[in-house]
């Protein structure tokens, strides 16, 4: 089902006259009122007057986490606090949070962008919405939720966690449709196995999966084991949350990109050069409509390339493939960002660590588990057991405190975590997916 008839399925010289009205609009607005923009503007020799195709976006400087870092928490909102009706916040490389802002109007935008992906996936008014996406400064939740209401649908907003009450809604509020991470899915699944439950007999036909990597085995098993059918949605928090980008389910090959919106680009990272489609490369997206928080050219470190043609579902808007990868370091653990700099900032804290540790991710019972390693000095290592394990303890707490993630901390020997020759692997990711 298509949301926005007249948006999704404009012919591209329309759809390319939309973008360039309104990227011109956006490069002046964020020019006048974004210092932050300016200064890189004049930096790259660039101003808005110059951009008079979509070509020229490419004379645009790149925006990075670096620059949102720079400007931290507010600086690169393009409109008075006062107009800011909602903060969202994910994972930065260092202990701070990204931050975004929507205006009254992007809240509409956006919650119009999720109620297209929820239709794109099949999903019609009739339906309830099991939404296991957190609430909180994560964007799944809340982007789901107005979404659903935007679309008419009825959503249950159960949030993250607490999976036995879960399974005991699914079974007795018969929803329709289940929104969450795709492990989250399959760990649902388990427990429901466990307390002799079959998802067979529970009325969900259709999940709406994203805000992690998985891959098309993982689809097949969860479509197998939920019997429903699986959809990958795309988003992140910078550029708006869950909407960017979603399969359809007529063809399920790609996610459409809601180009109305947004302008995606694939990159090269070392060069930096734009890529023709159909090669793989960084993901760059610029956000047409966003008023508090828009960016430009903004690398996402997500790996994937774009498909232009027209899909058999009828929409023009060109497809972006399933993610391959990342080129940053960061990893996703229960759906939470989360990049080795955090868990070293942490660990430094403590004294009695030496500077070496190791990260281990793995994925037990569907569920993903994080094991933080890491080498204590001589004189640590010499005290008691006890001791040792109160420090354990509390560098968990530390952790979970400051990333909202939980680990498990184990102290090794001093000179026990393998040294590198080049860039120390501090992840080692055993998850299969
Ligand atoms: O994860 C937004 C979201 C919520 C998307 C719910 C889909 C569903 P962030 O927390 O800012 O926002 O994390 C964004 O998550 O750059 C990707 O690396 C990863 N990611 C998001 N969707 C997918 C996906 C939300 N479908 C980061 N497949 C992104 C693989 C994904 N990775």
């Amino acid at each position: 089902m298509i949301f926005n008839e007249e948006f999704e399925t404009l012919p591209r010289a329309a759809l390319e006259a939309i973008q360039l009205r309104r990227l011109r609009a956006l490069v002046d607005r964020v020019y006048a009122l974004v210092p932050a923009y300016r200064q890189k503007f004049e930096a790259a020799g660039v101003r808005p007057e110059d951009i008079q195709t979509l070509k020229d976006l490419q004379r645009l400087p790149f925006t990075t986490k670096q620059d949102l870092r720079d400007n931290y928490p507010f600086g690169m909102f393009a409109v008075p606090m006062e107009q800011v009706v909602r903060i969202h916040a994910s994972s930065g490389t260092t202990g701070k949070p990204t931050v975004v802002g929507y205006t009254l109007r992007d809240i509409q935008t956006w919650s119009e962008l999720v109620a297209r992906s929820l239709a794109a996936a099949g999903v019609h008014r009739h339906d309830i919405i099991h939404n296991a996406y957190g609430y909180g400064l994560f964007t799944g939740g809340l982007g789901f939720h107005y979404g659903v209401e935007r679309l008419g649908a009825s959503v249950i907003p159960v949030s993250g966690g607490n999976t036995r009450r879960q399974i005991m809604l699914l079974q007795d509020f018969g929803p329709t449709v289940l929104t969450c991470t795709p492990s989250f899915a399959l760990h649902l699944s388990d427990v429901a196995q466990d307390l002799g439950l079959n998802f067979q007999d529970f009325k969900l036909r259709v999940g709406i999966f994203g805000a992690e990597p998985w891959s098309e085995a993982m689809r097949q098993e969860i479509e197998k084991k939920l019997g429903l059918d699986a959809l990958d949605v795309y988003g992140l928090s910078e550029v708006m949350g869950p909407g960017v980008s979603v399969e359809c389910q007529e063809a399920k090959q790609g996610l459409h990109i809601a180009e109305d919106h947004f302008i995606a680009e694939i990159i090269d990272p070392h060069t930096l050069e734009v890529l023709p489609y159909g090669q793989t490369g960084e993901l760059v997206i610029t956000t047409l409509t966003k008023e508090a928080f828009p960016v430009i050219r903004y690398r996402t470190r997500d790996i994937s390339s774009l498909n232009p043609e027209p899909c058999k579902c009828g929409r023009n808007l060109v497809r972006m493939t399933r993610l391959s990868g990342r080129t940053d370091d960061m990893i996703i653990v229960r759906g939470v960002n989360v990049f080795p700099s955090q868990i070293e900032a942490v660990l430094m804290e403590v004294r009695g660590l030496a500077p070496h540790y190791q990260l281990i991710v793995d994925r037990l019972n569907q569920m993903d588990t994080l094991e933080v390693q890491v080498e204590v000095d001589e004189a640590t290592f010499s005290d008691e057991v006890r001791k040792m394990q109160q420090l354990e303890k509390g560098i968990e707490k530390n952790i979970k405190d400051y990333l909202g993630v939980s680990a498990k901390v184990r102290l090794v020997e001093p000179r026990s975590i393998p040294r590198s020759e080049g860039k120390a692997q501090r992840v080692i990711d055993r998850r299969q997916i």
